[in-house]
């Protein structure tokens, strides 16, 4: 499936199921600052997503002006893509920030389309504030669904597959486009100030959206979902609401093992991945940086999940928005002035 006008890098994208290009511009990067810092003046701990906000009006706000400022680009770049929308990742400094390995949700017919995300620091990304990891090629390693009550396929590896990755430095400006099958992490940002990132969704104009569900029966549900879906489902784990189950199927589970993935790696051409990405790669560094604690996977277009997991960052969010908190921040942005 063509997602790229560029032949090259629709190339690059196709086998490794990710590429990195210039992407932003210095004033749309400090336009996207700004916005983020007025809709979350004091990030939540650890790694989070604004689409955690249950307020739904103001992440489709959020997700309007984000569009308003990549639209342009976005169709320089791309085929014609429907928006998922857009919203933005903080890791605070600190261990638990890491990110474990997983892939985002199945959300179209992966034997003939491509859902994406365009995934843009807004500050310079290293080994030390958390900089994307990713395998590459293991977009086509296995065609289960994804979603937040199915077991994914390399649950059982998921620290080894962590090692196996490479690490994606990137500048500010730049951005990295990946398919949601491939598998990609992050670990902990220990620099001392906030990793942000702006990312939007795409999915081909002709897809229909799906969203999958194990139902207590233990046999998976289809449902079509909406292209604001993202925006608007909150309890995650749930049937979605207001969608139309277009199916019900028995499901066999995929568990793959270390000598599975080592074999899939070694069969995957690593020749032309960017010669700058392989020289990433390190695995005694990565080893050392990786928390002993197994999390379970939280981003954007996986979100997160069981519920706990949502209400850990609204405990969070009271944690940060005490008093003493929003007085600190009252005085801090009237000094800077
Ligand atoms: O921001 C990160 O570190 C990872 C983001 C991610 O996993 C995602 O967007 O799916």
């Amino acid at each position: 499936m063509k997602v790229f006008k560029d032949k090259v890098l629709q190339d690059k994208f196709d086998k490794d199921g990710f590429v990195k290009l210039q992407f932003l511009d210095q004033k749309t990067i400090e336009k996207l600052l700004i916005l983020y810092k007025e809709i979350q003046p004091v990030s939540y701990p650890g790694f989070s997503s604004t689409i955690y906000n249950p307020n739904i009006e103001v992440k489709k706000e959020t997700s309007k002006r984000i569009s308003n400022l990549l639209d342009e680009r976005i169709k320089r770049e791309f085929m014609d893509f429907r928006s998922l929308g857009g919203n933005f990742l903080c890791k605070t400094s600190g261990p638990e920030s890491f990110l474990q390995t997983h892939q985002d949700w199945t959300i179209v017919d992966e034997a003939v389309f491509e859902s994406i995300t365009i995934w843009m620091p807004l500050i310079d990304t290293s080994e030390e504030n958390g900089a994307l990891r990713v395998l590459p090629g293991s977009h086509k390693f296995s065609q289960v669904l994804r979603s937040p009550t199915l077991p994914g396929a390399f649950n059982k590896i998921l620290n080894e597959a962590y090692h196996e990755m490479i690490l994606v430095p990137m500048k500010a400006g730049e951005a990295i486009v990946f398919n949601h099958a491939l598998l990609h992490a992050s670990g902990p940002n220990m620099s001392g100030s906030d990793r942000v990132i702006a990312i939007y969704g795409l999915v081909p104009q002709e897809a229909q959206l799906f969203f999958f569900h194990r139902a207590p029966t233990g046999k998976v549900e289809k449902y079509k979902i909406a292209d604001d879906f993202f925006l608007t489902y909150n309890n995650i784990g749930s049937v979605p609401e207001f969608s139309e189950k277009t199916d019900e199927f028995e499901y066999v589970w995929q568990d793959w093992n270390i000598g599975d993935l080592k074999s899939a790696i070694s069969n995957h051409d690593n020749e032309s991945i960017n010669v700058d990405l392989i020289a990433e790669k390190d695995s005694n560094t990565s080893q050392k940086n990786t928390p002993e604690k197994d999390i379970n996977a939280k981003s954007s277009y996986s979100l997160v999940n069981n519920i706990k997991e949502i209400i850990m960052p609204i405990k969070s969010f009271l944690r940060v928005y005490t008093p003493i908190n929003i007085l600190r921040e009252i005085r801090s942005r009237l000094v800077s002035r």
